[in-house]
């Protein structure tokens, strides 16, 4: 896609970043990877990782009438490791993906547990963001991009999840009747290979976003390069009823980094969103992203125009890489 089209997809919020480190009303080193929600009231609700002077990731809540500026932030960690309890949390928790789950009534969180053996996938359930039902780790390492859906599939809570193997990193859908027990594990979009954008490295983005034509699925694919790693953003659409089937994949990334604080900062060239918002319009979608690993910035898009773009140029992705 000419670039000219891609900035006109995703547009960069002329306040970003909307989030720094300099924000926080605690000392922090780092904030980004927010995972995001609309309140029932409206306000928009970011759970952003923090990184500390020790290296470690803790969750903050930052909650903002417009999810654009007026931020209130915890004032304290909001969701910190509890290695005590839970020893998966040793080197902190990252990266969080929310979904709200009607039939719980409750908000799922899917995090990134970093343990001993590596990251790991662990998922909290919460009404208010405040407390937390913690279910422990959920995919044993090395696992993580994780996001449940928001209702069952064919009587089962099914979890998008990023395990490795084999040095490639794909995206694949696992079943459980309880949160607890998870089987039934599928592949579901798998890293292209050679010199494609996303070769060897995908992992979802924000959790999947129901539409009429199906499941609209926000992916970072990674290119290693001499110079390190480049994350972007593309798009797929997953069948409503049988999620592992691949309707359509865009060739093209949509999105990656180019301005100066997505190039620069502790990890440069690194867009990584975790949370996205619908709304009230019912199609502006809000995209939050982790920027260097430094800080936080908003994108806006339209799901009509994502949808427009995998039927423009998206093709049924068979469950081999090509
Ligand atoms: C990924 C994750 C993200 C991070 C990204 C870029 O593997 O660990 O948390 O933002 O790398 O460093």
């Amino acid at each position: 896609m000419p670039n000219g089209e891609s900035q006109a997809l995703f547009t960069r919020h002329p306040k970003n970043p909307i989030l720094t480190a300099s924000d926080w009303p605690y000392r922090v080193h780092t904030v980004f990877n927010p995972g995001a929600t609309l309140l029932r009231d409206g306000t928009t609700l970011l759970l952003c990782r923090v990184e500390d002077h020790t290296g470690l990731s803790h969750l903050c809540a930052a909650r903002s009438e417009n999810g654009v500026d007026g931020w209130r932030i915890d004032p304290a960690p909001t969701f910190a490791p509890d290695p005590m309890q839970h020893p998966e949390e040793l080197w902190g928790v990252e990266d969080p993906r929310i979904t709200w789950v009607e039939e719980l009534k409750r908000y799922a969180v899917a995090y990134t547990a970093f343990s001993v053996s590596g990251p790991g996938v662990a998922l909290a359930l919460t009404e208010d963001f405040v407390t937390y039902e913690r279910y422990g780790l959920i995919m044993q390492p090395d696992d993580k991009d994780a996001a449940l859906l928001p209702r069952r599939i064919d009587g089962n809570f099914a979890l998008v999840h990023r395990p490795v193997t084999d040095h490639t990193a794909n995206i694949w859908l696992s079943f459980s009747p309880d949160l607890r027990t998870w089987g039934h594990h599928k592949p579901m979009l798998y890293a292209r290979e050679g010199g494609w954008w996303d070769a060897r490295k995908i992992g979802l983005s924000p959790p999947l976003i129901e539409t009429d034509r199906g499941w609209l699925m926000i992916y970072h694919g990674v290119r290693h390069t001499a110079a390190g790693a480049l994350y972007r953003v593309g798009l797929a659409l997953f069948h409503l009823d049988c999620p592992t089937r691949c309707l359509l994949r865009a060739d093209s990334w949509v999105f990656g980094p180019e301005a100066p604080y997505e190039v620069v900062g502790d990890v440069g060239y690194v867009v990584f969103p975790c949370g996205a918002t619908l709304r009230p319009d019912g199609d502006t979608l809000y995209l939050y992203y982790g920027a260097a690993d430094t800080c936080i910035g908003l994108v806006t898009t339209s799901v009509s125009a994502c949808l427009r773009l995998l039927e423009a140029e998206g093709r049924p992705s068979p469950l081999h890489s090509t």
